[in-house]
């Protein structure tokens, strides 16, 4: 047992070391969206953990709210405006940590409801890599759930990493 423990943190370890080839990204996300548009612009990512996950949330939070009282009402500043400036908010965590942090765009046809984005349409929202596991996130709302278990994964249009 001692020596299954260590095996799996090494494989933590290297993991977090050198990072996750996008070609790994690519077979999860295919596994689970096969017909998606994929736009991969790294060759490699680094896994966030849950503090990082929980600063840009705190920050894009801020911000949003900071932009927001300058104007009473921007009908166009919606769901693709959300998840693009999370996006940003990821990578300036990056830049300031050092590492490339897996946050991209991902549209969807919204078949069912999630994270309290009513369904109907279609919605911009984001995929991230949290201590190693790919998930959704809904950044107008900050709820977020394995992409395994996202009850849209099947209706996915397209990602920008
Ligand atoms: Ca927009």
């Amino acid at each position: 047992m001692k020596k299954l423990i260590a095996i799996l943190t090494l494989t933590v370890v290297s993991a977090a070391a050198y990072g996750v080839p996008f070609t790994d990204v690519f077979t999860i996300i295919r596994h689970y969206s096969s017909n998606a548009d994929l736009h991969v612009y790294d060759t490699s990512y680094d896994s966030a953990n849950k503090n990082v996950l929980g600063s840009v949330m705190s920050d894009h939070f801020g911000m949003m709210r900071r932009y927001a009282k300058l104007q009473d009402e921007n009908i166009l500043f919606d769901c693709d405006d959300y998840a693009f400036t999370f996006k940003s908010m990821v990578s300036c965590y990056g830049m300031m940590l050092g590492e490339n942090y897996l946050c991209g765009v991902l549209t969807v046809k919204q078949e069912k409801e999630f994270a309290g984005v009513p369904a109907g349409g279609y919605h911009a929202l984001n995929i991230m890599l949290v201590n190693d596991v790919l998930i959704v996130v809904e950044p107008q709302t900050y709820e977020y759930t394995p992409l395994a278990e996202y009850p849209n994964r099947g209706n996915i249009i397209g990602f920008i990493l």
